[in-house]
């Protein structure tokens, strides 16, 4: 392991040498990890394949068989997804039990492990031998009973918590049932804090159903990563950016301390701010129900002066869908295939609907070719804006590598923070005020103050996030998987975090009879993988620097893509990669630099002089 350091802005981020990442996760890095298992422990026979001594023969055959396989994998998660029953479950179970047979069987791991001493592999055959080697360690044909316990409990988990019904009550109210969306409207709108608080509560109603699961699910986890020689889960995890569970948190941590001194700042003024807004005394952490999220994780609705919701209030939901593909489009990619928009679930159900769909955004590959697809609940807000123009990101990065040149095994990103990054880049690019303009959103003659935008997107983007991605979701993580933390502790120690890195504490108390941590997505469904959005806030900065300073000669806090098909070349030529090269490398040819915290810190330089003016006098940090 090499270990360099970067210099940004006075913070030292561990940095590229440790980053050789290989997506080799079971799934999408967009949708929920349920992974294969069969339904009765037993993974079935795995066909038989080529012998390794003609390297090509056998990788022909590993990836047409592996792709069958993933088809009919992919399209019963996808069922399981936007139909959630007890059939749809264990369909995908079953097909999951293939599909994890085969790539964990041991006549595969008998072959690769032949390859992998081999030194005369191409750099494209070693690619994919490594590839398939730590897909197979995911799913060893030596613990089927593990394995298959792993996932059919994951399984169960996600169904418990997608297919949750919200129950509310408000103060003097009838109880009724809510959506999520609706509950984040709630979140958004109210000014009565008792309201807040109910809203609030009823958003963690899910957690103490998912507690004991999930620590089964932890126990289950480690005992295959244990047994595979990782330190655990997250150790098995982290090992995707070469990296052991304390580097990446050491990473964390880095990255974290960088963004503090800014994040102390919006933290104050916010809290300043809030309690004026509630009429309440200036609190030391501010109270999780003050804020516009169910965790805190992006601080909407506090800049007076900028209504982002107020933006696109008026639209109808498949504009903002429309708009995100334009703006692809504009940068020369080709127009969505016609089965996207067949086969996508893009909108909320109609209230009465007897159908549950998880309403977390995904986007997925179902065939690792021109099957793409997006799962949300679209409705006309600004977060939805957002997302849509995320999720299409993961969905032109398939379309990208999927082509011939680039075989199955390797259609990922280059590495898990890319394929974050790429949807939340052009996030930020369809979020700047010269697009919005253009797109009529934003009236003409009335620019916002730079100043009053840059901190809306502050406290939207990765200024708040960091602290809860590296802080709060990356440590409770750390300490679930790699210190065995036990169940009667999950809730204290998930507050303890909250508290520490992000500052912000519970309503009321919250002991150990609820589970707060698991009403997060991915703590169920996409386990010890959130610090990839941390590092894909890293990347995207950097690739966005590029592209105002090289290619479009535009400022970075005011930069308009759309239209230009020299950005949609340079971010192509990224895309159709793949997991084909190293992505250190892929991130030096990109931008000249090894991955930094340099350009994300230096486009919020700015809002840092502004804030410590506004906060003198205060007291800063909690
Ligand atoms: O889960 C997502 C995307 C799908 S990959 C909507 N995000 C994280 C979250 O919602 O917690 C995007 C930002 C962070
Ligand atoms: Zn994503």
């Amino acid at each position: 392991m090499q270990t360099r350091t970067v210099a940004g802005l006075g913070m030292m981020l561990l940095a590229a040498g440790l980053l050789v990442i290989w997506y080799q996760g079971q799934g999408s890095p967009t949708r929920p990890e349920t992974g294969p298992v069969h339904a009765t422990g037993v993974p079935p026979q795995a066909a038989t394949l080529p012998g390794p001594a003609d390297v090509d023969s056998f990788l022909a055959a590993y990836n047409t068989r592996y792709r069958e396989l993933w088809t009919a994998f992919e399209s019963a998660n996808w069922n399981a997804e936007v139909d959630i029953t007890g059939a749809n479950t264990q369909a995908r179970i079953a097909a999951g039990g293939a599909l994890g047979g085969f790539v964990g069987g041991r006549e595969v791991i008998e072959s690769l492990r032949g390859l992998r001493t081999r030194t005369d592999l191409t750099e494209l055959q070693e690619r994919q031998v490594a590839t398939a080697w730590r897909l197979s360690a995911k799913y060893p044909a030596t613990m089927p009973e593990v394995v298959a316990d792993a996932i059919a409990t994951a399984a169960v988990l996600n169904d418990s918590l997608h297919g949750h019904v919200y129950r509310l009550t408000l103060p003097g109210g009838p109880t009724r049932t809510v959506t999520p969306n609706e509950i984040d409207g709630l979140l958004a709108m109210s000014t009565d804090l008792a309201e807040r608080k109910a809203v609030w509560e009823a958003s963690k109603q899910a957690g103490p159903k998912l507690k004991q699961g999930l620590a089964d699910l932890r126990g289950q986890r480690n005992q295959l990563a244990r047994h595979m020689g990782y330190s655990s889960y997250f150790g098995l995890e982290t090992a995707n950016y070469g990296l052991s569970a304390d580097d990446m948190l050491r990473l964390m941590d880095e990255l974290v301390a960088g963004i503090m001194p800014l994040y102390e700042q919006l933290h104050c003024w916010v809290r300043h701010e809030l309690a004026a807004r509630y009429g309440a005394p200036v609190p030391r952490r501010i109270p999780a129900h003050w804020l516009g999220n169910r965790w805190a994780q992006e601080w909407p609705g506090i800049v007076a002066d900028v209504d982002m919701d107020g933006l696109v209030k008026d639209v109808e939901p498949a504009w903002l869908v429309q708009r995100a593909e334009d703006f692809y489009v504009s940068l020369g990619f080709a127009p969505l295939p016609e089965t996207f928009w067949e086969r996508s679930d893009l909108y909320q159900l109609p209230p009465g609907s007897g159908r549950r769909k998880n309403t977390h955004a995904s986007a997925w590959h179902v065939d690792l070719e021109r099957d793409v697809r997006c799962l949300m609940s679209v409705q006309a807000d600004w977060s939805w804006f957002l997302t849509t123009h995320h999720e299409l990101g993961h969905v032109y990065y398939y379309l990208a590598y999927g082509r011939p040149q680039v075989p199955p095994i390797l259609r990922e990103g280059a590495n898990r923070a890319f394929h974050e990054g790429i949807g939340s880049l052009i996030e930020l690019a369809a979020g700047q005020p010269s697009y919005l303009a253009q797109l009529g959103l934003l009236a003409a003659g009335e620019a916002p103050d730079r100043i009053q935008w840059l901190l809306a997107q502050a406290l939207s983007g990765p200024v708040v996030f960091l602290p809860f991605a590296c802080g709060t979701m990356t440590h409770f993580e750390y300490d679930l998987y790699e210190a065995d933390l036990p169940a009667h502790q999950f809730n204290a120690r998930w507050w303890e975090h909250a508290a520490r890195f992000q500052g912000i504490e519970p309503p009321s108390l919250r002991g150990e009879e609820f589970c707060d941590a698991a009403t997060k997505t991915h703590i169920i469904d996409d386990p010890a993988q959130y610090y990839d959005y941390a590092l894909a806030a890293v990347v995207l900065h950097q690739l966005h620097r590029y592209i105002c300073r090289e290619l479009l000669r535009q400022d970075v806090r005011d930069a308009n893509y759309y239209g230009d098909r020299t950005v949609g070349m340079y971010l192509n030529s990224i895309l159709e990669l793949g997991a084909t090269r190293d992505g250190n490398l892929v991130m030096r040819q990109a931008t000249g630099e090894d991955l930094s915290a340099d350009a994300m810190l230096e486009y919020y330089q700015p809002l840092l002089e502004w804030l410590t003016r506004r906060n003198a006098g205060r007291e800063v940090g909690f």
